[in-house]
């Protein structure tokens, strides 16, 4: 499994004459154009087709060699993959970037341009998402048998425009003009169903039977998009499932009376992979979104069986010894039930023994603390689209109650509690409850969200059941997140240390040696600089925004929310703007602020936010009296491929969250292996990045969890600060003229009220001051050049701890218990 290997860059399986010759095949054969009329689209197309052929050659054989090894295999089964681009990323993998690129020079095409022509495959919404495809990679990677799951949406998150400074939503077709690497499997295709009711039966023994009437069946086709590991030896399968319709009606059920109104709102079959939902960190509580959750998982585990069938037949005792599968937050929980009604139902296995495989092959991964994001489903809602799967919950629960009861006699408080059933108006079923019971491992994404997870969101199940919750810190891929985003600093880093790295990444360690050498320090820097100059040109010619690539290059990109508090960052600027207003002379070094964020639909205030910044960026990016110290730059439509652009241009990485919020965050690890430096809270991992390049090295401000939870048990109040620090209350006060939005007084009111009347739930004006301060250090560290370009390096040294490559191992060791497979040619 160790992916701490061998040897250098992976050596080309074909040379740039073959290369140039498939790429003309594929422009001939399988585009039917030819050189002279190629546009940028076709030539892309056509370099994928060629890279396809070694992709498919690898597939296959790695699929040979699992099947013969009959190997224990990981499924990782997550609502969202956030992918990106892939060519770029596959030659790479088989050591053909160079190759390409002087195939296609010789053509007289220019590989960047065409690269550009790749849309994301933005299948996720942020993080979790993000998360899910570092992990593949890092599967692939560590040669380890491994699938990933998930739903083949038609769009994937909205692409966002700004217009007059707001967000607005347009959809994502990324498809439109064929996707290039995804196989149909037609002969795979799994049936799911819904709707419906139950039939009690008895069967010879007494044993009662349930059996499961659905009310309509749709078809679920998958699509496989092949995984390529680095050094391009395994090449695993990402299979995400189409809704369909099946053509199946159940007339019976419809015409049973009571069920006509429940079938006149089914949903129609295809749109049930239609859209991603644009929600992180909220729960919609949608019919259409858990039918969405238990289409994906249905057939992902009808074709875990079949494949497990196909070895071992009706022998259910080796089940949880070939098969593993992580649940990437509680979106899949509602395989746990499903198991289970194919288990008992189905192959007619006792309960006890039914539990006891289930229970060896879930485990589950919490992603976040925040109560507005963990979910619950109405029993109703469940009971109407998934009859015997309430049944089955009700079943579960009921046992876990004996269980509780053993533990804690008689105490019914506690029974509510932990109850799968939370009481109240409507009966609700709690699927982190269900997950946690149902898997034999849990793990949160950093120490500090993995010790809260055990402290204050689970903690009687911690007692309940001590051993099963546990850390596994999130991490990275430095293939994507340095090999291939910044090329100049990784030939920099292969000059200095060799080119093992990317497979063994504290090898970047070698790198602390020569922080303070005057020499590698320029080097370092320019690689920088050229990378700012890139990220300058896109902002202008995006934004038609000129930026001074001598200024301190600010980033923050992330999804909008207030607990990530972009709205922090925006009172500093304009708290800045301010001291430049009222003194000209005022000394700081100039800054670029530059953002990325997309906000939920729905979220009004994220919103608001993205258009207060892009109102506050209006005002000062056009002030002279600003003297273009400062600009702000709101680059539109984040994602992974605009990712790739700004961290590697970043000198400062914004990881401001409210202490206790963000879970881990990946953004930190990416930026600062990147060479930006934090400025932090002492929040998620950066807790961890902080440890890792010393407190030197890093920029932490503002409240620790604990005094946060202290200031909320004595009861917050932002007016205080308000009211005691004449410069917030002088640009809350601002945010009420109309002053940024002429004309249109108030139009920024909805933030000062959400941190004065709304009571400033994520503290924002609590860590104002630390959080201004800290940027002033910043400002000062960043004028003695030499001391800074040591920060930036320390940073890029101390980051092996963050690669997947890591994450992946202390799963395999502490959870999965994989062993890696060797592809044989
Ligand atoms: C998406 C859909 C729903 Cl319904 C809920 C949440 C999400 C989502 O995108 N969550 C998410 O991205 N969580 C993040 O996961 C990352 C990976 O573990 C963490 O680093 C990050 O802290 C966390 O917020």
């Amino acid at each position: 499994m160790n992916a701490k290997a061998t040897k250098t860059q992976p050596s080309p399986v074909i040379d740039k004459a073959a290369f140039k010759a498939a790429v003309i095949k594929h422009l001939h054969c399988t585009l039917g154009t030819d050189e002279n009329k190629a546009n940028n689209h076709a030539w892309w197309k056509a370099t994928c087709a060629a890279i396809q052929e070694q992709v498919l050659e690898g597939l296959r054989k790695t699929q040979k060699s699992h099947y013969l090894n009959d190997t224990r295999a990981v499924h990782y089964f997550s609502a969202e993959f956030l992918m990106g681009r892939l060519l770029s990323n596959n030659l790479q993998n088989f050591g053909l970037f160079d190759v390409a690129n002087g195939a296609l020079k010789e053509l007289g095409v220019e590989i960047s341009d065409i690269l550009e022509e790749e849309p994301d495959m933005a299948l996720g919404n942020g993080g979790l998402g993000r998360l899910a495809a570092c992990f593949i990679d890092s599967l692939a990677t560590m040669e380890l048998p491994a699938i990933g799951y998930g739903i083949h949406y038609e769009h994937g998150l909205f692409r966002q425009e700004i217009k007059s400074g707001a967000q607005i939503e347009r959809p994502d077709s990324w498809r439109h003009y064929g996707n290039p690497w995804e196989i149909c499997r037609p002969e795979s295709i799994q049936e799911v169903s819904l709707y419906g009711y139950v039939e009690t039966k008895y069967g010879d023994n007494g044993r009662v039977l349930k059996e499961w009437h659905p009310g309509s069946i749709v078809k679920g086709v998958p699509w496989d998009i092949p995984i390529v590991g680095y050094e391009g030896k395994t090449v695993n399968v990402l299979r995400l499932w189409q809704s369909e319709a099946s053509g199946y009606f159940n007339w019976d059920v419809f015409n049973a009376g009571g069920y006509v109104d429940a079938q006149r709102e089914n949903v129609s079959a295809e749109t049930i992979s239609k859209v991603l939902y644009p929600n992180d960190e909220t729960e919609a509580g949608k019919e259409l979104r858990l039918i969405q959750q238990y289409f994906f998982c249905s057939c992902s585990l009808k074709d875990i069986i079949r494949r497990y069938k196909r070895a071992h037949g009706d022998d259910w005792s080796r089940f949880a010894d070939q098969v593993v599968i992580q649940l990437n937050d509680t979106h899949p929980a509602i395989s746990i039930p499903e198991l289970m009604r194919i288990l008992v139902d189905r192959a007619e296995l006792g309960w006890d023994e039914a539990w006891g495989i289930c229970t060896k092959v879930f485990a589950y991964t919490n992603h976040t603390l925040l109560p507005e994001a963990l979910e619950k489903w109405p029993a109703r809602m469940i009971e109407k689209i998934l009859p015997r799967h309430l049944e089955i919950i009700y079943e579960i629960n009921h046992r876990f109650m004996a269980e509780v009861d053993k533990k804690w006699p008689g105490d019914n408080a506690m029974k509510a509690k932990l109850s799968i059933i939370e009481e109240g108006n409507e009966k609700m079923v709690r699927m982190g409850h269900l997950s946690v019971i149902g898997s034999f491992a849990v793990n949160g994404v950093a120490e500090m969200h993995s010790r809260l997870v055990k402290s204050s969101l689970f903690p009687e199940f911690d007692e309940l059941y001590p051993g099963k919750l546990t850390n596994v810190t999130n991490g990275i891929t430095p293939r994507r997140w340095l090999k291939a985003c910044n090329p100049g600093l990784s030939k920099l880093i292969d000059k200095k240390i060799g080119e093992d790295w990317p497979l063994d990444l504290d090898k970047l360690q070698g790198l602390a040696k020569f922080a303070s050498n005057k020499t590698f320090q320029k080097q370092f820097m320019k690689v920088k600089l050229e990378n700012k100059e890139l990220l300058a040109e896109e902002i202008r010619k995006s934004l038609d925004i000129e930026v001074d690539v001598n200024a301190i290059f600010d980033v923050q990109i992330k999804r909008l929310h207030e607990y990530k508090r972009q709205h922090l960052a925006l009172l500093n600027i304009m708290a800045l703007y301010r001291r430049i207003l009222e003194n000209p002379d005022y000394d700081m070094h100039p800054r670029v602020f530059v953002f990325g964020a997309k906000a939920a639909p729905g979220y009004k205030l994220a919103k608001d936010i993205i258009y207060a910044i892009n109102k506050v960026a209006d005002k000062i990016n056009n002030d002279p009296r600003v003297n273009n110290k400062i600009k702000v730059a709101f680059l539109p439509n984040y994602r992974v491929s605009l990712a790739e652009k700004m961290i590697p241009a970043a000198d400062v990485s914004e990881q401001i969250s409210t202490a206790g919020k963000e879970a881990s965050g990946t953004g930190n690890m990416k930026l600062a292996l990147n060479g930006a430096v934090t400025i932090g809270t002492l929040d998620g991992a950066n807790v961890e990045i902080a440890e890792e390049v010393g407190d030197d090295n890093i920029f932490i401000f503002g409240l620790t969890v604990e005094e946060v939870n202290e200031l909320k048990a004595n009861g917050y109040n932002p007016h205080d600060y308000y009211y005691k620090d004449p410069e917030i209350k002088a640009v809350l006060d601002w945010l009420e003229t109309d002053y940024f939005t002429p004309g249109k007084p108030g139009a920024l009111v909805s933030i000062k009220q959400s941190l004065l009347d709304n009571g400033d739930p994520y503290m924002v004006l609590a860590d104002f001051r630390a959080y201004s301060d800290a940027q002033i250090a910043v400002d000062t560290a960043y004028r003695d050049k030499e001391r800074w370009a040591e920060m930036a390096i320390i940073n890029t040294a101390k980051m092996g701890k963050f690669t997947s490559d890591r994450s992946i191992r202390d799963y395999v060791e502490r959870v999965w218990k994989l062993s890696p497979c060797k592809i044989e040619s």
